[in-house]
């Protein structure tokens, strides 16, 4: 029998506190299946769990446990489970919540007269999972802990740690979890089966996981052993108390989740899964879309930060072995819309992991032998692959790599950062438009066409998964004007390559642009075939209006028209991300209310108990794609004129959000903005200029020119136009 030897310092955390209720996931009864239990995450290392009283579970995942190579896209894996055995407890007044505001989960509850609290969190500072478990009187925490391991591990237990270490035989990846128990006052004794806890005051858990993933395309992505990386990685989280651990993560998580709020009305005093059915069924709770709109964010930091892969299709957090399209990126529109937000809601820093992984994964692109994606300038993808590059071998995704390098404009739109631009957004650019300037071809009406394209994912007539290739397909045409724009403003601002721009702005201009067809809707062929009853659920021929930015109300009218005529065609059923797409298209062309509507679609049928977003089963897109669109209806700042961008303040503002407020959300050229509106009309607006920049307001039809200096914050009340 051993006394743990390190410790805790004295610290007493049992607050018993419920969070603020505008930003907490809360519920009175633990999980009984995995899309009820809650999310945690550090970028890296992610846990799901359950609140259970007598059995506490946690399944986790960290992000690069794959049985894919640079060949095969494989899936992505579950890793392991942590029980927490505590026979004979009794829940009274029991309640779980996730607490948006800090990321940290809590249990609490009463047995036998006393009360429990465990506080769970993942922090991004110390590269660990923490469980703590604490209660009202001293000596009364008593149970087991357990690890287990979703391979062939082999578990060794020792002392206060237990270990996991296997090697995934499709592609001998080896990787290891490692789990350490830390109990203030009592005793510990481990076996076999696990470690054993006897009266402890207080216990803190701490959990470690990784690969030998290397996020290195010039190592062949192998690294180490994570065996050493991660005993330092307990080590130095064992030298700190709880105390210092969570102050450390809250810290940390909360300088960027606290950039931006949203209040859109108070949240009434029910469990978060009463609040969703009766939403559902059609009760007013603007509150409730508000913290859907944060749970994106908090989801957002939770799996992409710096270092990190980027999020996957469901972020990092899965359970199964064949999860549902590997549960990896999928390049026509699940990997870009995972990034929709990270600028807008000021998560710039999120959006890194992604540009990481697209040069990795532009170097095995280019490097393949696959007769397919053969390229004498630049590099083309298949529409699903791994966090290798590794494919799926289904189906060629030409424009893949174009719409990824739209991320990197948007990323310098946003901060400004000229050395970003320089050394890693124009080369991006450039090459990839290498490629479209070698592929295109002249139509027989002089224009510059695609000749083999496609509109994810069907042929006309609607036939789903038709792969057959045809010329001047919208998706691609109007990504390639999106691209050759990108390239050429990137080149101006650098103010490099001024002849070669002029050639490419003259390309651009060549293309066939959008058209409008018989039925008044956009096209999606070159030829006008649409059906009317298409209801397929990707909008890839609306592309040009979100995420591009190709057709606007403000700019082109009739193509906007048209694109309301196709949107509204589409139809307003379809699955989780589909529906968020939606949400944005409908708020670049100012329609708040259809926006809305979407919004009440979106919840009604793909919000789940844990408010995940299903495409069934699940994928995270759409919760990101949610929140996307609702900045996008706040404000939007896509348009450039000149030198400076239209601020469009309040565009699609919906009538049910008659009363708000909303502050810190980012546009581009570097401004951050804070709006109050009252009966529906902007009453009040501060921005903060980071760069300096020009603008353009624009509000409800009325322009205010501004010129800014770095720094400063402009204040305009109602009559400033
Ligand atoms: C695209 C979509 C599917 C699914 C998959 C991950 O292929 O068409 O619906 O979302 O990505």
């Amino acid at each position: 029998m051993f006394f743990a030897g390190m410790l805790l310092g004295c610290v007493t955390f049992l607050s018993g506190k419920p969070a603020d209720t505008n930003l907490r996931l809360w519920y009175t009864q633990p999980a009984s299946k995995w899309l009820e239990s809650l999310p945690i995450g550090n970028g890296s290392l992610g846990g799901m769990i359950f609140g259970g009283v007598e059995q506490e579970h946690i399944q986790f995942n960290e992000e690069s446990l794959i049985t894919g190579t640079t060949q095969t896209v494989g899936n992505y894996q579950p890793f392991g489970d942590v029980y927490l055995d505590f026979p004979g407890l009794q829940a009274e007044d029991y309640a779980r919540e996730l607490n948006l505001d800090e990321a940290v989960h809590q249990v609490r509850f009463t047995s036998n007269h006393v009360k429990y609290q465990r506080d769970y969190f993942a922090s991004y500072p110390d590269k660990i999972m923490v469980l703590h478990l604490n209660a009202s009187k001293r000596g009364l925490i008593s149970g087991k802990i357990k690890l287990t391991d979703a391979h062939k591990a082999i578990i060794k237990i020792s002392g206060n740690k237990i270990a996991a270490s296997g090697k995934l035989a499709e592609n001998q990846m080896e990787y290891e979890s490692q789990l350490l128990v830390l109990n203030q006052g009592g005793t510990f004794i481990s076996d076999t089966s696990g470690i054993t806890i006897k009266d402890a005051n207080q216990v803190t858990i701490l959990l470690a996981a990784g690969t030998s993933f290397l996020n290195d395309y010039n190592k062949d992505f192998k690294g180490e052993h994570p065996h050493n990386k991660l005993d330092k990685i307990l080590t130095d989280a064992s030298k700190k108390s709880y105390a210092q651990l969570r102050q450390r993560h809250v810290a940390d998580y909360q300088k960027l989740f606290k950039r931006v709020r949203l209040n859109l009305g108070k949240a009434p005093k029910q469990p978060t899964f009463d609040r969703l059915n009766a939403h559902k069924q059609g009760k007013k709770d603007p509150a409730l879309e508000a913290l859907l709109f944060q749970y994106g964010r908090y989801l957002l930091i939770s799996s992409s930060r710096p270092g990190s892969l980027p999020a996957n299709l469901q972020g990092i957090w899965n359970n199964e072995y064949k999860p549902a399209w590997y549960s990896q990126y999928t390049t026509n529109i699940n990997i870009e819309m995972n990034y929709w937000p990270a600028e807008p809601t000021a998560l710039s820093e999120c959006h890194l992991p992604l540009f990481d992984w697209i040069e990795n994964f532009a170097a095995v692109q280019k490097k393949s032998t696959d007769p397919k994606l053969q390229t004498k300038r630049g590099w083309i993808c298949y529409s699903t692959n791994n966090i290798l590059g590794g494919p799926s071998t289904w189906g060629i995704h030409r424009p893949g790599s174009a719409w990824l390098s739209q991320h990197f404009w948007e990323h310098y739109a946003f901060t400004g950062d000229k050395q970003f631009l320089k050394t890693r957004a124009y080369p991006m650019l450039k090459d990839v438009s290498g490629y479209w300037e070698d592929h295109l071809v002249d139509s027989k009406d002089g224009k510059l066409i695609t000749p083999d394209g496609w509109s994810p994912e069907h042929g006309p007539g609607n036939v789903e998964g038709d792969r057959t290739p045809y010329p001047g397909v919208s998706y691609d045409q109007q990504i390639v004007f999106d691209l050759f724009s990108n390239c050429i403003e990137a080149a101006e601002e650098l103010g490099e390559d001024a002849s070669y721009s002029k050639e490419r702005t003259t390309k651009r201009n060549r293309l066939l642009g959008p058209q409008i067809g018989k039925w008044g809707q956009l096209q999606e062929w070159m030829e006008d075939v649409d059906l009317q009853d298409d209801h397929h659920r990707h909008n890839s021929h609306l592309f040009a209006v979100h995420p591009g930015r190709q057709i606007s109300p403000l700019t082109t009218p009739d193509w906007a028209k048209a694109a309301l005529v196709s949107l509204n065609a589409r139809g307003d059923v379809s699955t989780g991300w589909s529906t968020a797409w939606k949400i944005n298209l409908f708020a670049r062309l100012g329609q708040g209310n259809r926006s809305y509507d979407l919004i009440r679609q979106l919840f009604r049928q793909c919000i789940v108990e844990n408010l995940f977003d299903t495409h069934p089963p699940f994928q995270m897109d759409g919760n990101f794609g949610y929140t996307a669109g609702v900045a996008e209806m706040l404000l939007q700042s896509h348009i450039k004129e000149e030198n400076h961008y239209i601020l469009q303040l309040l565009p699609a503002l919906p009538n049910a959000w008659t009363n708000g407020e909303v502050k810190g959300l980012r546009a581009r050229g570097g401004f951050v903005v804070d709006m109050k509106w009252k009966d529906g009309r902007l009453e009040s607006c501060l921005i903060k200029s980071l760069l300096g920049n020009d603008l353009q307001l624009y509000y409800e039809g009325n322009t205010k020119q501004m010129k800014t200096t770095t720094g400063k914050s402009y204040r305009l009340n109602s009559n400033f136009l």
